[in-house]
C-alpha cells in the first residue's frame, strides 16, 4: 500500500536522518539513497492518509507533456504549484517596485503581517500573468524546465529531440531495450531553469506485457513533494502504457537526498498517526488516441476517500 511505504520512509528519516542545512535556510532531516516500489495493479498510488490534489498533479503532468514551460497555462487552470518560482523571478527583477520580498516563503510562514503583504503581491502577479501577454512571456516562463527538456531537448545541430515521442517509439518497437530513458537533467541549461529538475531521469521496462517505470529523483521534499511525485509518475506510466498497448507494472521511486523540512515535523507526526484506506482507481478516456491530446477531463480518479489535507509551508 502506497501509504505504508510512504510512512515507512517518513519514519526512517525521523529515526535515522542527518540534521542537514539546506539552500532555503529552513533546515532538514535528511537521508541519501532510498527506494520504494509500488505495484500499479493494486490501485492508483494517491495517498489516503492525507488528501492529495490529483487535479494539480494531472494538470501539471499534461503541461509537461505538451512541452509547456509557462505558468500562465497552469494559472488559467487554477493550478498554482509553480507560482512561487515565477514570482521569485519577478520580485528580484528591476521592474518590481513593490515591498521587499526577500525570502518570501520563510517569512510568510513565520510572520502574519508579512504574509498579508506577500499574498497581495502574489495576487497582483497572478493577475498580471493572466491579463498581460508580454508580462507572462517575461515572468511566467520558468526557463528550459521539464516541458522543454522532455519534448525539445536542443541537439548539437540546432534542432531538437522529442524524448517522449522517442521513448514511446522504442517501447513499441523494441520493448526489450535497456535504453528507454528520458532525462530532464541537461547540464548545459540547468543554470537557466527556475528550479533544476528534481525528477531527474526516468527509465521504462517491459516484461510480461507490463510497463514499469523507475524514477531517479535527486532531491525530495518528502512531506510536500513526494506524494505528488509518486502520483505524477504513476499517471505517466498509465498514459505511456495505454499508448503502447501494455498493462501497467510497477513504479519504482529512487530518491537521492530525501528530506523532511524541520517546519514539517508536526504535520508528518499527524500523518503518521493515521490509518490508511482503500486505494482509488484511475480511469482514462478510452477515446483519446494520443498521449499528447489528453485534457484534465479525460482523467478520472474514482473511489478516493482520504483523510483531510494537512497544510505546510513550502521552502522556496
Ligand atoms: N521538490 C520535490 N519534488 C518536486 C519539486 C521539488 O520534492 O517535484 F519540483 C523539492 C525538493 C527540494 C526542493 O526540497 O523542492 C528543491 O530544492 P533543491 O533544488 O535545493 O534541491
Amino acid at each position: 500500500h502506497v501509504d505504508e511505504a510512504y510512512l515507512k520512509l517518513c519514519q526512517y528519516i525521523l529515526d535515522e536522518g542527518n540534521a542537514k542545512g539546506d539552500r532555503t535556510g529552513t533546515g532538514t532531516w535528511s537521508t541519501f539513497g532510498y527506494q520504494m516500489r509500488f505495484d500499479l495493479q493494486e490501485g492508483f498510488p494517491l495517498l489516503t492518509t492525507k488528501k492529495t490534489a490529483f487535479r494539480l498533479i494531472a494538470t501539471e503532468l499534461l503541461w509537461f507533456l505538451k512541452g509547456d514551460t509557462n505558468v500562465k497555462t497552469l494559472i488559467q487552470q487554477r493550478n498554482h504549484i509553480w507560482d512561487e518560482w515565477a514570482f521569485e523571478k519577478w520580485v528580484t527583477s528591476d521592474e518590481y517596485e513593490g515591498p521587499n520580498m526577500d525570502h518570501f516563503g520563510n517569512r510568510a510562514a513565520k510572520d502574519e503581517q508579512f504574509a498579508v503583504i506577500y499574498k497581495e503581491q502574489m495576487s497582483i502577479f497572478q493577475e498580471k500573468i493572466l491579463s498581460d501577454d508580454d508580462f507572462a512571456a517575461k515572468y511566467g516562463d520558468l526557463g528550459p524546465v521539464y516541458g522543454k527538456q522532455w519534448r525539445s531537448w536542443p541537439d548539437a545541430e540546432g534542432g531538437t529531440i522529442d524524448q517522449i515521442k522517442n521513448v514511446i517509439h522504442s517501447i513499441k518497437n523494441n520493448p526489450n531495450s535497456r535504453r528507454h530513458i528520458v532525462s530532464a537533467w541537461n547540464p548545459a541549461e540547468v543554470d537557466d531553469m527556475a528550479l533544476p529538475p528534481c525528477h531527474t531521469l526516468f527509465q521504462f521496462y517491459v516484461a510480461d506485457g507490463k510497463l514499469s517505470c523507475q524514477l531517479y529523483q535527486r532531491s525530495a521534499d518528502v512531506f510536500l513533494g513526494v506524494p505528488f511525485n509518486i502520483a505524477s509518475y504513476a499517471l505517466l506510466t498509465h498514459l505511456i502504457a495505454k499508448e503502447c498497448d501494455l498493462e501497467v507494472g510497477e513504479f519504482i521511486h529512487t530518491l537521492g537526498d530525501a528530506h523532511i523540512y524541520k517546519n514539517h515535523l508536526d504535520q508528518v507526526n499527524e500523518q503518521l498517526s493515521r490509518e490508511h484506506r482503500a486505494l482509488p482507481t484511475l480511469h482514462l478516456n478510452e477515446e483519446k488516441t494520443s498521449i499528447f491530446d489528453y485534457e484534465m477531463e479525460d482523467l478520472k480518479i474514482e473511489g478516493y476517500d482520504p483523510h483531510p489535507s494537512i497544510k505546510a509551508p513550502i521552502a522556496v
